[in-house]
């Protein structure tokens, strides 16, 4: 029996596997809208077989998108579009979810294949950024952010209790926080980006402030039998690393008696002088840790691409959940050629029955 294709149950969600296609942006939308490329992206992803197919960052406001081709979930006309993702992804078997991200400081940027920096300040398509402090992350994202009042504070927290809201009533079923990537709320956390010396800033829990309170605030919104979980950005790889992890695991802890279910575990990306050890499953021992001391369960993506060290990082208690991203680009059957290297039994029965009977038969006897 394979570790990786046994399911996994979190509140009354239960997943067909332990693979999951973590949240990917396609800057493929137009004013926040899915469409057709959404729509066959999503049900490819599904239709390969994983339990999990997270809809990628969704934001949350105008403004708080990434760039102008990311979706958005602030207006109810945006809910039917991904309400059919979500009937797709789960018409394939998979667990619908969805993830709702501000993009902060790194907001108002091109697409990462037209330059993935920052819009010009005087071109018609940009806005401006926001975020805990007015220091611009640097580097390609060299705009520099307005510092977010405390009205400021509440209305991006409002737009994502209202957002979450929109997420379930288009059928989501896990919800996923960004709390990573160099946006908002990880920049609220991280020294780099906040040097505020108000209640959201300063120490520990001035920087943790806003991640609880937003984290608390979508909480009461979203129903405590349905997952909610946080993409976490625990690491900097800054030089600072021990001191930033012995941080994240005491914020887990506090994400977790807030009702948070599962740690996607990431990096910060708050720095462009970061020196990230890139390597095949190279933040699984990060989540392992994560894992015990936060005593909850946890992913990971970043270079777990072969079925085998997927399974490993299962079998071995170091995740619970693997997301497998840029391999699914790759083949979306990734679980169906998973299953296959790994002796599972039956594997072609992965996919669903259409796909599944066809592979199965005609077979070579013996
Ligand atoms: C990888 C690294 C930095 C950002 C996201 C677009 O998290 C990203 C991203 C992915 O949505």
């Amino acid at each position: 029996m394979s570790a990786l294709f046994t399911p996994f149950k979190l509140k009354d969600i239960t997943l067909r596997n332990r693979v999951a296609v973590p949240p990917m942006c396609q800057y493929s939308a137009v004013d926040g809208f899915a469409n057709e490329w959404h729509q066959a992206h999503y049900a490819n992803l599904a239709r390969g077989g994983a339990g999990l197919v997270i809809v990628e960052a969704t934001g949350v406001s105008p403004e708080g998108r990434i760039s102008p081709a990311c979706l958005g979930l602030w207006q109810d006309e945006q809910i039917d579009g991904l309400a059919r993702i979500a009937k797709n992804i789960k018409a394939a078997g998979a667990v619908p979810g969805i993830q709702l991200a501000h993009a902060g400081r790194k907001a108002s940027a091109n697409k990462p294949w037209q330059g993935d920096d920052h819009i010009a300040q005087n071109h018609p398509d940009a806005w401006q950024p926001i975020g805990p402090s007015d220091i611009a992350f640097g580097a390609h994202l060299s705009r520099q952010p307005e510092q977010m009042t405390i009205e400021d504070i509440a209305r991006v927290q409002s737009d994502f209790v209202a957002a979450a809201k929109r997420a379930l009533e288009a059928g989501f079923e896990w919800l996923e926080l960004h709390f990573a990537h160099g946006y908002l709320a990880s920049s609220f956390f991280s020294t780099h980006s906040n040097k505020r010396n108000d209640a959201y800033g300063g120490d520990f829990s001035g920087r943790s402030r806003f991640l609880l309170e937003t984290l608390s605030a979508v909480r009461s919104v979203w129903p405590d039998h349905l997952p909610l979980t946080i993409r976490f950005g625990v690491l900097e790889f800054d030089g600072a690393d021990e001191k930033s992890l012995i941080e994240s695991v005491e914020l887990c802890r506090l994400f977790k008696e807030q009702g948070a279910d599962l740690m996607s575990v990431s990096i910060g990306f708050n720095t462009p002088e970061a020196n990230i050890p890139w390597g095949p499953a190279f933040l699984a021992p990060v989540a392992q840790r994560i894992r015990e001391q936060s005593k909850m369960p946890v992913a990971t993506a970043w270079g777990v691409d072969s079925p085998e060290l997927a399974n490993k990082t299962i079998e071995a208690e170091q995740l619970d959940l693997v997301m497998v991203g840029r391999a699914h680009l790759a083949n979306p059957n990734w679980s169906y050629h998973a299953a296959k290297a790994l002796g599972v039994d039956k594997a072609a029965w992965v996919l669903q029955a259409p796909y599944a009977h066809w592979l199965d038969r005609y077979q070579p006897a013996g």
